[in-house]
């Protein structure tokens, strides 16, 4: 007779190592806990270690989107420049693995395929790809908001001859794009941070353009002699600026630019004379920068026409900066930001397919074809690179099996009812399961650093209450799950994020057959503190504790 061995049991399981999986061991541990994390990669970074390709940085400053938690930490890490790039943030994450000594608690290499609640024992049971089993009795995802990449499915992808990259899994080892033909499909903010460096590099670059992009040109520049010591001496008063703040980044990122917009006059009460001596003093800001884009659809497409004009006057070639022009409205999808984007277009070896007019038909061995009504071509490359988003908020747990009380499926429950979420935090059905920013969360439209401590800690202080209450289980109540998603809905009712125009990683339109609806909580990370805070303070109101 063989004995199964049971599953390795914990007080808490943690799935993922990213920003969020490393806080919440390090925080959970720090309150008594035996904690395990699981993380299927080799190593810790989460989206940050796969998303490598050329280019890649943070749109917030690196001394705000970093922990805030350890002075030691924050006053021991170097950043080189205003806003980081990747592989400082790797750095900087595995940097603080070793710090903490993280690492003993976390299994790498583990693919968490299913999780289990079972209703007697009160815990969950997570099995892995490699068949092995855990137990918990609390399981905290920290699955990530931008971590399932989303790849197209166009016919003839898999007869490409060249190489195929993806950005959200670039080689560890890079790739030499030198002299070569490279084609590049996708705008989002991959792209339009991509585009630039790899035009560089590359002997020709043909960007496949489905949306044109709004994007902000920005100035991101090393760290001056001195400067970052000066900035870390003025710490306390950051963070405290940052706690303050909507977005959780006080400094000058995508977010803020996007609140002080709200404060400008707006387009529609301007004179042409007005409108026009905005976008020749101030280019794509000048095009952007009034109070009634977010709310007056009619003000959003003249803004629209004004970022034409201005885009006009960077890109020489004017069918070329027609093709750039956006007809989505601005600010229906997450903020740019770039470096000599516009500028790109100007180089000799730039082509750009405008997919609006001349859609992508196949991928040949060769290349990919491309049809319209006025004619057909095939644009032959030596290298593809898709840089094509994700599947947002839901896409990672919707991916493991999740079981919840009488089995219900978590995936299936999100897929026919929509993204619904307690506090972003917990699923009415599913107890004992923390989700760190999850749908109804702040952090589609803040610094999610700053979002997500606020979350860990909140997890942290329930969880010890439950235990030193003698609880057995924390549960969602459906109602306040319900009211807590039309709050959210009703902040953002009247505003071009939820007009029907837009289609964007927010509500689930960039993924087809995905429930839509706009899945971020807008009204800043200060007041959405401030709710959980009185929740908890009111024993939990809203959920079930039994
Ligand atoms: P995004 O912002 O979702 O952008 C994806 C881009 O890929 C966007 O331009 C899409 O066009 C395009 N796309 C997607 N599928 C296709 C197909 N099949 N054919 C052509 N073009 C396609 O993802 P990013 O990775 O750039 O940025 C995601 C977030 O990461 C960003 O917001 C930051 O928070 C960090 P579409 O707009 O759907 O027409």
């Amino acid at each position: 007779m063989t004995i199964e061995p049971g599953p390795a049991r914990y007080d808490a399981i943690v799935v993922g190592a990213g920003f969020s999986g490393l806080y919440a061991l390090h925080h959970l541990r720090g309150l008594g806990l035996r904690v395990r994390v699981l993380e299927r990669a080799h190593n810790v970074g989460g989206t940050w270690l796969f998303n490598r390709y050329p280019g890649a940085r943070c749109d917030i400053e690196s001394i705000e989107y970093s922990y805030s938690f350890s002075d030691e930490i924050q006053q021991e890490w170097v950043w080189t420049e205003t806003m980081p790039t990747q592989p400082e943030i790797e750095a900087y994450l595995n940097f603080v693995a070793d710090r903490l000594d993280l690492r003993r608690d976390i299994a790498f290499d583990t693919d968490v395929v299913a999780m289990t609640f079972d209703e007697t024992a009160c815990e969950w049971l997570v099995a892995t790809a490699a068949g092995e089993s855990y137990a918990a009795p609390f399981l905290i995802a920290a699955t990530g908001i931008l971590s399932v990449p989303l790849e197209p499915t166009i016919p003839g992808m898999d007869t490409f001859a060249g190489t195929s990259l993806f950005t959200s899994r670039w080689p560890e080892a890079g790739a030499d794009l030198r002299g070569r033909r490279v084609g590049v499909v996708g705008t989002g903010s991959t792209g339009v941070q991509l585009i630039p460096v790899v035009a560089e590099e590359a002997g020709h670059l043909t960007v496949f353009q489905r949306s044109p992009a709004y994007t902000l040109p920005w100035t991101v520049r090393p760290f001056a002699p001195g400067e970052l010591d000066e900035l870390k001496a003025q710490y306390p008063q950051i963070r405290a600026a940052q706690r303050e703040h909507p977005v959780g980044a006080a400094r000058l990122s995508a977010f803020s630019v996007l609140l002080e917009m709200l404060a400008k006059p707006p387009l529609k009460s301007a004179s042409r004379e007005d409108r026009i001596r905005a976008v020749e003093e101030r280019g794509i800001m000048g095009a952007l920068d009034w109070g009634d884009l977010f709310f007056d659809i009619e003000a959003n497409r003249m803004a629209a026409e004004l970022y034409g004009e201005a885009v006009a006057r960077i890109v020489t070639d004017p069918a070329t900066a027609r093709a750039l022009t956006p007809s989505h409205p601005f600010a229906c999808k997450r903020p740019i930001i770039d470096q000599g984007y516009y500028q790109t277009y100007n180089r000799d070896n730039v082509t750009l397919v405008d997919l609006r007019t001349d859609p992508i038909v196949s991928v040949l061995p060769t290349g990919i074809k491309t049809g319209s009504e006025i004619g057909s071509g095939v644009h032959e490359l030596d290298v593809i690179v898709y840089a094509t988003g994700f599947d947002a908020m839901t896409g990672a747990l919707s991916r493991i099996d999740v079981r919840g009380r009488d089995a219900a499926s978590l995936g299936e429950f999100w897929a026919t009812e929509g993204p619904l979420s307690y506090l972003g935090l917990a699923v009415a059905g599913f107890p004992n399961l923390f989700t760190i920013q999850g749908p109804g969360s702040p952090s589609a439209a803040a610094n999610f650093v700053a979002a997500m401590e606020q979350n860990v800690e909140w997890i942290g202080a329930c969880v010890s209450y439950l235990r030193r209450h003698g609880y057995r289980t924390i549960e969602a109540q459906p109602d306040a799950q319900q009211n807590w998603m039309d709050q959210a809905a009703a902040i953002v009712e009247s505003t071009v994020l939820v007009h029907p125009s837009c289609n964007s990683w927010y509500n689930g339109g960039n993924v087809p057959g995905k429930k839509r609806r706009y899945m971020g909580y807008t009204a800043g990370i200060p007041e959405y503190r401030r709710q959980c805070d009185e929740i908890a303070a009111q024993d939990y109101a809203g959920f079930t504790l039994a």
